[in-house]
């Protein structure tokens, strides 16, 4: 399969061949790979050659090291597609995961200007603030943290816990109508890492979302931080 006399470099067609093995399924994710030794026998090649194909692989997201285990081919993303205002719950399920959440924590508190300004309430109004882990199959997929006017809508930390918020919003019945989001690339810090369950410094993607009622009061105001290595959000765009 490699061959020698091309002018493609060598560490350059075993990346090539690794991903077609993951492509047509032969390796699936979480399959873990054949040790360098074995690459560089298989292949004929140095190790030097097979290292620069296999970090090329990590770095692109292909595969994943282990430590003191081996490479292991990544586990495939959830693609979600930016279209329609859908909540963890119903997203998860749509796509045959599990979904649950972890309450770190669930208080009352007064809302600071930023907060207050996104809700269109007075600073030091009374607001519900709620970080939760958001867990697809029992795997840590996003850490949310969220923002509710505590006027709009009395909130059951059980039911919080247990469920989904926009169903506790539609179920009082209010209908939820439009949100605003912005997308960004950033890196975990500490605390994101350890509760994520990821090494510190790795990619992320920071979403910040503003919902609101057919009413036109502000719902909630929303920080999450996605799995870089796990998420994918797709856009069909049309001309
Ligand atoms: C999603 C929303 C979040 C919303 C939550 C409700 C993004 C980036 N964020 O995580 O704004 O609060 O769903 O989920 O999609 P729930 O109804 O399952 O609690």
């Amino acid at each position: 399969m490699i061959d020698k006399t091309s002018p493609m470099p060598l560490y350059f067609q075993i990346e090539e061949a690794i991903k077609q093995k993951i492509d047509k399924g032969e390796w699936e994710s979480e399959t873990m790979i054949p040790s360098e030794r074995e690459f560089a026998e298989n292949y004929e090649v140095s190790r030097m050659t097979v290292r620069q194909a296999i970090n090329n692989l990590v770095n692109e997201g292909y595969l994943t090291r282990r430590k003191g285990k081996g490479t292991f081919v990544s586990a495939k993303k959830i693609e979600q597609k930016l279209l329609g205002l859908t909540s963890f719950t119903e997203d998860m399920k749509s796509r045959g995961f599990r979904p649950a959440s972890r309450l770190i924590s669930f208080q009352k508190t007064t809302a600071e200007n930023r907060v207050a300004k996104a809700l269109e309430i007075k600073e030091g109004q009374v607001i519900y603030e709620i970080r939760r882990v958001r867990l697809a199959n029992d795997i840590p997929m996003a850490f949310e943290t969220t923002y509710v006017p505590a006027d709009l809508l009395e909130l059951n930390e059980s039911h919080i816990k247990q469920g989904s918020l926009y169903s506790e919003v539609e179920n009082a019945g209010f209908v939820i109508d439009y949100a605003t989001q912005s997308l960004e690339a950033s890196i975990s810090g500490e605390a994101e890492s350890e509760i994520l369950e990821i090494t510190k410094g790795a990619a992320v993607l920071l979403i910040k979302r503003q919902t609101y009622l057919t009413t036109g009061r502000p719902l909630e105001l929303v920080q999450s931080v996605y799995r870089g290595d796990r998420y994918k959000f797709m856009i069909d765009m049309k001309r």
